[in-house]
């Protein structure tokens, strides 16, 4: 197989010519823009989303907006899709995610301790989301974080006990594992939610090797959150390679950790990573909005299930 010659994302980032100036992160992990998003108008948005392909993970810092101007934001970025289910949808916005723990005017608002396993978005469909974008609006008193893994390092020292099983080989991304149960699920037992589960996301395969549409880095793209199987292997067999090959991903010197503040927007490339989110000690109030898209390009080269850019 052919290695890529350099796995780590571009260390400099000069000013393009739409001005805005891009910084590294001190923690590796991408660059940071402090421009207020509502400045980020549409001729900017090439070069934002050129610098997400790149460099991997954009850090918006230092923001102040409100809902109406984090969704307009997210239209300018791509093709929005809300979640497929209801329940996570913010009450006046189907565009945001709703990860809360804390309730709105005395009403549950979104679900509570999602993405707490590692996974990318929406890999369980055929057409992946391109892109993620999260910020906290409530932040728990201890330090919150979401953690990632870049997976073209990953692919790079993946050894060939882990890597020649692998090629040419698709995986399956199951989600089911994660429904989360809902109030209107008493009584009921769970064969009936698994199947109303699988009816509207029924899983999807992959290949285990992308190639990124525009770097051509190359990653792998598993999770033990939502990869199930790898394509020609027995039950037993794949359950014990994909056991050790989750163990070799989610090494300590793989994470890296993005904390929260107020003010920060986190906006990043689902084909590189796959990320989880911390636990909120108990007690502890925490809420964050996402919102997911489509770049216009297929998710990986080779693959047929692009969504469009909406203009
Ligand atoms: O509640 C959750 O953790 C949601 C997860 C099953 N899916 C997120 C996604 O976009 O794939
Ligand atoms: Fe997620």
């Amino acid at each position: 197989m052919s290695q890529p010659t350099d796995t780590s994302p571009p260390k400099t980032a000069p000013t393009g010519s739409t001005g805005l100036d891009f910084q590294p992160q001190r923690n590796g992990l991408g660059v940071e823009l402090s421009t207020p998003i509502q400045d980020i108008g549409a001729d900017a948005v090439p070069e934002l989303r050129e610098r997400v392909w790149r460099h991997r993970f954009v850090l918006l810092s230092g923001q102040d907006f409100t809902d109406e101007e984090y969704v307009a934001f997210g239209h300018r970025l791509g093709t929005v899709r809300p979640y497929f289910q209801e329940h996570y949808h913010h009450p006046d916005h189907p565009e945001i995610f709703v990860s809360s723990n804390v309730p709105q005017n005395g009403q549950k608002v979104g679900v509570a301790g999602t993405g707490r396993m590692w996974h990318t978005d929406y890999s369980f469909f055929d057409d992946p989301l391109s892109m993620t974008m999260v910020c906290p609006r409530i932040l728990p008193a201890s330090a919150r974080g979401t953690h990632y893994v870049d997976m073209v390092r990953v692919l790079a020292e993946l050894p060939d006990h882990l890597r020649e099983p692998l090629e040419g080989k698709r995986c399956f991304h199951d989600a089911t594992n994660y429904y989360k149960v809902q109030p209107k699920d008493i009584d009921r037992a769970i064969i009936e939610l698994v199947e109303e589960f699988r009816a509207e996301a029924p899983g999807a395969w992959h290949p285990a090797f992308i190639e990124h549409p525009v770097t051509g880095d190359k990653s792998l793209y598993v999770s033990s959150g939502f990869t199930t199987k790898v394509e020609g292997m027995r039950h037993e067999e794949g359950e014990a390679f994909l056991k050790e090959l989750f163990a070799f991903v989610e090494q300590e010197r793989f994470i890296v950790t993005q904390e929260w503040r107020i003010g920060d927007i986190f906006l990043w490339d689902n084909r590189p990573y796959i990320h989880h989110a911390t636990t909120v000690p108990k007690g502890e109030q925490s809420c964050s909005y996402r919102i997911s898209f489509n770049d216009g390009l297929p998710f990986y080269a080779g693959h047929t299930g692009a969504v469009g850019l909406a203009s």
